[in-house]
């Protein structure tokens, strides 16, 4: 991140949220008496609330986020969205190089393995779709609501699906809506998880604490694990922690 004129320590940082890091990050932000916006999509009812300024709704594309960051006089933005939020992270890379304004990317590491797990790697939904057993099962399909579609040519099987707000109709011809926001713990899924008599989980590989818990109670349970990873992104500066984001923007304001 190229070094930035001490004016800016009154410039505002952009953080492109909406997942646990992007919390973390606006508390540190506000901690320090850095000022920040917090931006969301708009995906739920209500993101929780948050101790910095907060804007929802989409930027529309690139061109949107560029001139955002032109109005706004963005110091920096800093990308704490989910891995999965491919599309934003995309045009947050193309709209800083356009505007000139430096670009970190807050990542949390993938999940990795252990001993005991029983995972079925697949590169994308489509995969995770053609990878449900040919006889009919009881999921758990832990991916949320946007990308539940593509699982309607499988209405062989019971689905668990957990949102996290109620939907306005059955998603999916057989299943069981569980509405919760996580983050998660081991007790609660592994109650879930038997509640439901579930034979198979299918999550994305998001990482992190927060969704973490139903992998530890499929090990526990021996249930077998779809999972779908994660999107290629195009390359950018990447962090892995809040702390080492708050070095870099301490740094580069010479405090
Ligand atoms: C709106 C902000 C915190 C942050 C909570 C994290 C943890 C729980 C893991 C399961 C998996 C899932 C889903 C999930 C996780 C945290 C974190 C994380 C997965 C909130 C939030 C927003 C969203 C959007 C929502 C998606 C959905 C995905 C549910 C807030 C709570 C399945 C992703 O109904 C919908 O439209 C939901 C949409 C995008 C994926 C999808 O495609 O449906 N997240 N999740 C953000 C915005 O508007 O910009 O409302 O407060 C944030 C969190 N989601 O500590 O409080 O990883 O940080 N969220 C996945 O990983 O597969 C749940 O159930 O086991
Ligand atoms: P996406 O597919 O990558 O983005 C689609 C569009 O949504 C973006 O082009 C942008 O619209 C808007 N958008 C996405 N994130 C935004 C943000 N933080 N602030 C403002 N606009 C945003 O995104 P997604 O996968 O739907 O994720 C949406 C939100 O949910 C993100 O905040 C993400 O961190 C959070 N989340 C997603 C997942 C997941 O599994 N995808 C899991 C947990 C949390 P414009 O083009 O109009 O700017």
């Amino acid at each position: 991140m190229p070094m930035i004129e001490s004016h800016s320590a009154m410039r505002k940082t952009l953080i492109l949220g909406g997942t646990g890091e992007g919390n973390r990050l606006a508390a540190a932000f506000a901690a320090a008496g850095l000022p920040a916006v917090h931006s969301f999509a708009g995906r739920t009812e209500a993101p929780c609330a948050q101790p910095v300024p907060v804007r929802i709704g989409g930027f529309g594309g690139v061109a949107g986020l560029a001139g955002y960051l032109r109005a706004e006089r963005i110091a920096r933005v800093i990308d704490a969205t989910h891995p999965f939020a491919a599309q934003m992270s995309r045009n947050a890379v193309t709209a800083c190089a356009e505007a000139g304004v430096p670009l970190l990317a807050l990542e949390r590491p993938g999940w990795v393995a252990q001993e005991g797990d029983d995972w079925r790697d697949v590169p994308d939904l489509q995969a995770a779709v053609a990878a449900l057993p040919a006889l009919p099962a009881r999921v758990f399909l832990a991916i949320g609501r946007q990308n539940l579609a593509s699982f309607a040519a499988r209405p062989e099987h019971h689905y668990l699906l957990r949102l996290v707000d109620p939907p306005s109709a059955p998603p999916l011809p057989d299943c069981t809506v569980e509405v919760a926001r996580g983050p998660f713990d081991v007790a609660g899924d592994t109650a879930l998880l038997r509640h439901h008599r579930i034979g198979l989980i299918v999550t994305k590989n998001a990482g992190g604490a927060g969704a973490v818990a139903k992998l530890t109670a499929a090990r526990a349970l021996r249930l077998p694990v779809v999972m779908i990873a994660r999107p290629a992104l195009p390359p950018r500066e990447v962090v892995g922690s809040v702390e080492a984001v708050m070095a870099r923007v301490h740094a580069d304001l010479g405090v």
